[in-house]
């Protein structure tokens, strides 16, 4: 994919920004999105770019609180379709999830292109929906183009995953009552900070890690997935990122 050798120190890093540069040529990923990788790759850097114990427990209790839901839809944006497209699939058919193209800088063109991008990735082989372009709801409290959404998906949803997602939109849905996983490097991050499980972690290890304990956690009873969502502590795990970026400790 790209000529760096895997042995590069720097190449889980490289190949993220070839992801998102892809997805920038494509018009899958806006210009925007470019800054907002680099945001993100500078908290990562500080986090040693690996997925610290508190997050992978974040991880597990998403997964709990995915498979317990009614109606779980993963929100993707340009940023997403770029770096996971393969592993979001892959996380909506393990916990039964819709995935929904829903864009801050939202166009036609945009939108279609992140659903065909997502096809192309095996969502119908999958069995997994793809929503967006419906269209026909609206989250309170947000201008127009943001707000827009499918009534049949994070329109109706109980659970929603938002990856990457900008501060007011993660307040907004989480004052409609959904419980929200976000995914963002962040700890600081209004988003992190408005979400009922927020995970601190690259969405690049993230969403598979996500998928893993869903896998793992098939097996167990509502009783225990129930009490592994009731034992989680948001602003717990928020701390225990903070903490790690501040010991300066690089993985
Ligand atoms: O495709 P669109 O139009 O929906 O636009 C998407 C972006 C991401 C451009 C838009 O939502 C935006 O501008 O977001 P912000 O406000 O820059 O917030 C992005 C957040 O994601 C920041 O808190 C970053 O730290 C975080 N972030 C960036 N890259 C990653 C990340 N978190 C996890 N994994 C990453 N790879």
């Amino acid at each position: 994919e790209i000529d760096v050798p895997e042995s590069h120190p720097r190449y889980q890093s490289l190949l993220t920004r070839h992801r998102i540069e892809d997805g920038v040529d494509r018009g899958i990923t806006t210009r925007q999105g470019l800054i907002a990788e680099g945001r993100g790759e500078a908290f990562d850097y500080l986090l040693g770019e690996r997925t610290i114990s508190s997050s992978d427990d974040a991880a597990r209790v998403a997964a709990a609180l995915l498979l317990l839901a009614e109606r779980p839809a993963i929100s993707v944006n340009g940023n997403v379709a770029a770096l996971v497209p393969a592993e979001t699939v892959d996380l909506a058919a393990a916990v039964n999830a819709d995935v929904e193209v829903n864009l801050f800088n939202r166009t036609d063109d945009r939108m279609r292109s992140i659903v065909a991008h997502l096809r192309e990735h095996g969502t119908d082989e999958a069995g997994v929906a793809v929503r967006g372009l419906d269209a026909d709801a609206r989250i309170p409290g947000l201008d127009h183009e943001r707000a827009t959404v499918d009534a049949d998906g994070i329109g109706n949803a109980d659970v929603v995953v938002v990856p990457l997602e900008d501060g007011d939109r993660a307040a907004a849905l989480a004052a409609m009552g959904k419980a929200e996983v976000v995914i963002d490097l962040n700890p600081l991050s209004r988003s992190a900070q408005a979400a009922t499980v927020p995970i601190i972690d690259n969405v690049v290890r993230a969403v598979p890690n996500i998928t893993g304990h869903a896998r793992d956690l098939s097996g167990a009873s509502r009783a225990e997935l129930e009490a592994t969502v009731r034992g989680f502590d948001a602003d717990g795990a928020l701390g225990a990122a903070e903490d790690a970026i501040r010991s300066g400790e690089l993985g």
